[in-house]
Formats: structure tokens, sequence, C-alpha cells
């Protein structure tokens, strides 16, 4: 079967007088590494000089087949270095370990300038396959932490910068934003063009959030590509720093993809690594015009039709080969920086990658549901919503995990011992989905537990860590025979550390398609994360009325963080406060777009009725006037 896989080759710290350290990681996508082995790089040292040959004729562009001639010298060069003596063994090693039915996906770790410049994906070390892209990576990086909202459409950035009308290096950028413009519906692309520093920041904070952000137009690295700027209008030029806050605040809110459809732009992919973005494309040299606006049409194309990244980008590689006769090298330019802690995406992964619900909402809901005021998150229409089933062998957890979810109320019984009269309970979930504890799975239950399975929407499948028994697995087998989408929940999990855990459950990975998630009922671990997995695998009609209730949620959930607020400065009775707000709609919305000015003026303990006297409702008014009689109250 043609699988994923994943390379990683680390090179260590050194030179190419000296040679370099390298080290193998070989696994299967999206798992963890099962092979690696250590070698070395030995010292050749002629390769930055033939390389610095090469691009200086391919930085004048004028003589095509000197330009020719110095980049087959560098592939020889490249091909002869990664089969010496003490590399050639790995370089087996590795061919015996990938199959050429794989896709393969290599990432070059190192932090080394010239070795992140060259053109690997020319070495016949990854000619195995047709499949594989070889992109680099910083040898430092974390996990983003990204927060991703539920979102209709892909939203993109784009930069168009200054193109240089009238002068040598003029540029046409219309091309670019027409591909953008044309791309399917899914896009929503706002185009800043030749915008102020303080514009693209201040975009950049979108509340909102972005998925990708491009920029065409010019751009360079210094000589060691440690850092880079862009040209966004005349007279100004921009480098990652400059816009450092921004960016992190659009990363944490999902930033997915950079795209510098621009020269050289090395030196700002590797800032922007640092800041832990999960992938960016860039051109490793000077590009012309003609091949970036091919490269942008290739690539969308691919990626919007549905390519992953690194095939898409890989299509477009090659299709760039077409235009070398005019533009040599061409092929060569674009590069991947990947995050390695990041699985390299689909288009329509930017959506479904959302349907994430943010962490806090879900804790405020289960709160909410152990102080009874649960009310207030749910609607009162509840006849169709999805139908979420809690299935397990017996004392697994499945009546603990109901009750956590609804604050540790006693929804349904728990007990140490197995339950044998129990009744199937039925309860909603904040409006969003009923949730289902069904009975204990045995082989004389099945077919009652087989009733239940038929009615959900999703299944959530619980096992005890402590016992994952041949019953667990006959259970999963019923759930793929009635073709219902399947989450395998490891309950207990505190009691064992993060790798004895992943030990126990990799045994099943490996056979089952289910997707796993650890969890721990008692200490309350991944639980959001769950009804996260739980809301991304409804089906998509279900998953849209989901999502646009998470929306509405979200809101409740921010107006009550500002009543709070005010509850807490002065005084006032929640249960007025909330039944204002509960009688009046409209009220919540007016509240929002008052959170701004409300928070602060009530940290400056002084409101400015000025504020109200327009647009304002008149329970509204009243709590200002309460708020501004307190604050004055409390002045003197
Ligand atoms: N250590 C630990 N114990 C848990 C956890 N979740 C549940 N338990 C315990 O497991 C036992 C069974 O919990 P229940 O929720 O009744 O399990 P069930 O699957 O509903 O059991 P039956 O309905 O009787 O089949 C109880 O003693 C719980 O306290 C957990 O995350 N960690
Ligand atoms: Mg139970």
């Amino acid at each position: 079967m043609a699988m994923g896989k994943l390379v990683v080759i680390k090179i260590g710290e050194g030179s190419f007088e000296l040679g370099f350290p390298v080290t193998l990681y070989i696994g299967d996508e999206g798992d963890r590494f099962h092979t690696s082995f250590d070698g070395q790089l030995p010292a050749f040292a002629q390769i930055p000089s033939i390389y610095t040959t090469w691009q200086s004729e391919y930085r004048h562009f004028i003589n095509y087949s000197r330009i020719n001639k110095r980049a087959e010298d560098l592939i020889k060069n490249l091909n002869e270095w990664l089969n010496s003596e003490t590399f050639r063994p790995r370089k087996e090693k590795f061919l015996n370990k990938v199959n050429t039915e794989d896709t393969v996906r290599v990432i070059i770790q190192t932090e080394n300038p010239l070795l992140r410049r060259l053109p690997w994906y020319l070495c016949d070390l990854f000619e195995v396959d047709t499949k594989a892209e070889v992109a680099i990576s910083l040898p430092n990086y974390e996990k983003p932490s990204q927060l991703l909202k539920p979102q209709p459409k892909v939203r993109v950035l784009a930069i168009i910068g200054d193109p240089q009308t009238n002068t040598k290096n003029s540029l046409d950028l219309n091309p670019d934003k027409q591909f953008w413009q044309n791309l399917s519906n899914d896009a929503d692309t706002v185009f800043l063009e030749k915008p102020t520093r303080q514009e693209f920041n201040q975009n950049l904070w979108d509340e909102q959030g972005w998925d990708i952000l491009f920029f065409a137009g010019h751009s360079s690295s210094n000589p060691d590509a440690t850092t880079g700027t862009m040209d966004i209008k005349p007279g100004e030029n921009l480098t990652i720093p400059d816009l450092k806050l921004a960016l992190k605040k659009a990363i944490e809110g999902g930033l997915q993809l950079a795209i510098f459809n621009a020269c050289d732009g090395l030196g700002l992919a590797k800032n922007l690594a640092e800041l832990n973005i999960p992938q960016i494309i860039v051109m490793r040299e000077p590009i012309l015009d003609p091949v970036a606006q091919k490269f942008l049409e290739y690539f969308l194309k691919a990626f919007s039709s549905g390519q992953s990244l690194y095939l898409a980008v890989r299509e477009a590689r090659e299709k760039l080969q077409g235009l070398e006769k005019e533009y040599p090298c061409a092929s060569w330019l674009p590069v991947i920086c990947q995050n390695p802690t990041e699985v390299p995406f689909k288009w329509s992964q930017l959506f479904t990658n959302k349907l994430i619900i943010n962490p806090s909402l879900v804790e405020e809901i289960i709160a909410a549901g152990a102080k009874d005021e649960f009310f207030l998150f749910k609607e009162p229409n509840s006849c169709d919503l999805p139908k979420i089933v809690v299935v397990g062998t017996s004392v697994v957890g499945k009546s603990s995990l109901v009750n956590a979810l609804f604050g540790g109320r006693d929804v349904v019984r728990v007990s140490s011992v197995p339950q044998d009269d129990e009744q199937t309970v039925e309860e909603n979930w904040a409006g969003l989905f009923k949730i289902i504890d069904s009975v204990s799975y045995d082989e004389f239950r099945e077919q009652e537990v087989e009733i239940s399975i038929k009615c959900a929407d999703v299944v959530v499948q619980l096992w005890d860590i402590n016992a994952i028994r041949r019953n667990d697995l006959l259970l999963y087998q019923l759930i793929t025979k009635n073709e219902k989408p399947c989450i395998t929940a490891i309950n207990k999990c505190e009691q064992y550390a993060p790798d004895e855990r992943q030990i126990i459950i990799h045994k099943y990975k490996n056979v089952m398609s289910s997707i796993f998630i650890e969890i721990s009922v008692k200490a309350k671990e991944n639980l959001s994360q769950l009804v996260s997995l739980i809301i991304k695998e409804l089906p998509i009609e279900l998953q849209s009325i989901a999502i646009e209730k998470i929306a509405s949620l979200e809101k409740i959930y921010q107006c009550r963080k500002v009543c709070k607020q005010i509850i807490l400065e002065t005084q006032m009775q929640a249960d007025v406060m909330i039944s204002y707000l509960m009688n009046e709609p409209n009220l919540l919305t007016e509240l929002q777009k008052l959170h701004i000015i409300m928070v602060e003026k009530i940290e400056q303990q002084y409101i400015k009725l000025v504020l109200l006297k327009n647009n304002t409702t008149e329970p509204l008014k009243k709590l200002y006037t309460m708020q501004y009689s307190y604050s004055r109250i409390k002045k003197t």
C-alpha cells in the first residue's frame, strides 16, 4: 500500500571544510519515527565556491549556457558529496526504508545558510520516487499554540508591494492579484496595495484571523540569509521583526501559511520560522517576474483543487521546468520552509482544521453546567440536534465522561461496579449536540448497543487505558460495520506518563483508522479537545449548523466576561444583569460593540454618559447609569 513517509535529515553544526554530523529519521506520516541513524557528511570544501559561481552567473542572467553549465556542475558535486564513503551506507539504508510507491516528505533541518540554499530536490538521493519533495527547517522550533476559529472561507491577506513602475526593476503585480481573485469561491482575499507599515500591521491584528499571508513585490535577504526585507511602498521597506507582535498575534489566531512570491526570500523565511509559523513558501534566489507569475498560477491551481501543499509546490516546480529555456533554473527557486511539528495540510483542511471550539468557552460551558446556569448556553429548540453516543465496555468511565461534560453534575450514575439496570440517557450539551450514555458493551448486549450506534452521528468509543480488551476491539468493529465516524477516547490516562501512554496506544493506532485522543475524566484532561473532535467529525450539514451556534455561544461567552467585570465593579446582582441581557437579544450585540469602551472606562472608574446619549436601549442606559453613580460614589 502506498503510504506517506516523513524523513527528517538533521544536519548539525559543522562546515564544508570539516564536514557535518547528520542524523536521519524515518517514520510514517503522522506517526513517530521508527528508524533513525547517524552519519557524517565529509568535508567537501569546494561546494561554497561552486555555489557562488553558479549564483553570480544566475544573478547576472546574461549567459544562459554558462548558468546551465554551472548548475550542472553544482548538482554533480552535490551528488558526489552525498555519495561519499562516510555517507553512502546511510543513503542506501534510507533508500531501503522507502518504498517507491510512498509519497516522501523530506525535511532538511539546518541553520547553515548555504545548506538552506542548495537545490536538494535535484539530488539523486531524492529521486527515489516521483513524489518526494524537500523542505527546509530550522533545528529549533516549537509547536505554535494556535486558536483555530471556525470560518466559512479561507482568509487571505495579500500584500501587493511597490512595483517600482518606471524603473528598471519594474514589476507587473496585476497577474498575481488576478490569480487570487479568480480562485474558487472558498477564498476571501483582502488586498493591501502599497500599504504603509501601520496599515499592514493593523490588518494583521484583524480579529477574524488569517489563514494565508501573501506578498508579491520586491524583497531581498542579507548574504547569510538571517534577515530579509520587503519593499511595501516607495521608500518604505519592512523586516519581519518590524511586524513581530502583529505576526505573532496572527499566528496565534491561526495563520497557517506565508507565501513570498518575490526575490531571495530565505532571510524573511528564517525570521518567520523563528515565530513558529507552520509553513512558508519562498524563492531561494532572485526571481523574474514571468517566473513568479507562473509559479503562483500553477501552485494555486494545484493547491486549491485539492493537492497537498507539498505536492502542489512540487507540481508547480515541475511545470516551471517548461520555462527553463528562457529562464534557466526557474524550477530551482520555490522552497517550502516547514515547522516540523505541523503536518502539511490541504486547501480543504484550511477549513476543517479550524473547526475547533475555543477551549475556554468549553470550560465556561462546563462550569455553567455545574452551577446549573446551563440554560444560559442552551437553546430551547433542540429536537434535531446531532447525536453523540458514548459507548464502551463496562466501567471504562462512560457515565463519568457525560457527567464531567456537565460540570460534574450527576446527570447519570457513576459506580466502580458495573451497572446492570442502566438506561440510555440523553442530555443536551449547550444546544450543540445531544450526548447519550449507552449501556455497556458485551456479547449479550451487542444488539442493544448497536441500536444506539445506529442512531448516532458520531460515536465516542471509550477505552480504559488499564484494560484494553478483545471486547473493545469487537466494539470498534461494530462501529465501523455501521459506518459511523468514530473517536476512540482513551480514558484514565492521568495514571500514565505521556510516553507510557504512547507505547500502549501505538499498537492500536497502526491497525485502526479511528481518531485517537488521550483523556482523563478524573483530571479533566483534554475534554475541550474531545468536544472539538466531536464537532470535526459531524457530517458536513450538521457541522455548519454547529459552527454557527459556536459563533453565537462565543458571543454570549464574551458578553458574560464583560458582565462579570461589571458585576465585580458595580456589585450589581448577577441575576439582574443576566435577565436584562436574556430579554434583550439586541443588547448582547450592543454590549459587545461597547465592550472595548466599557472595559477601558471601568478601568478608569469613570464613565462619560455622553457616549451613551445615542444608540442605546433603555436597560443598557440604566446599566450605565448605575455604573456611573457607582463610580461617583466610589470617588467621593
Ligand atoms: N482513575 C480514573 N478513574 C476514572 C476516570 N474516569 C472514570 N473513572 C472511574 O471509573 C469507574 C467507572 O466509571 P463509570 O463512569 O461508572 O463507568 P461506566 O463506563 O459508565 O460504567 P458502567 O456504566 O457501569 O459500565 C468509576 O469508579 C470512576 O470513578 C479517570 O479519568 N481516571
Ligand atoms: Mg455507566
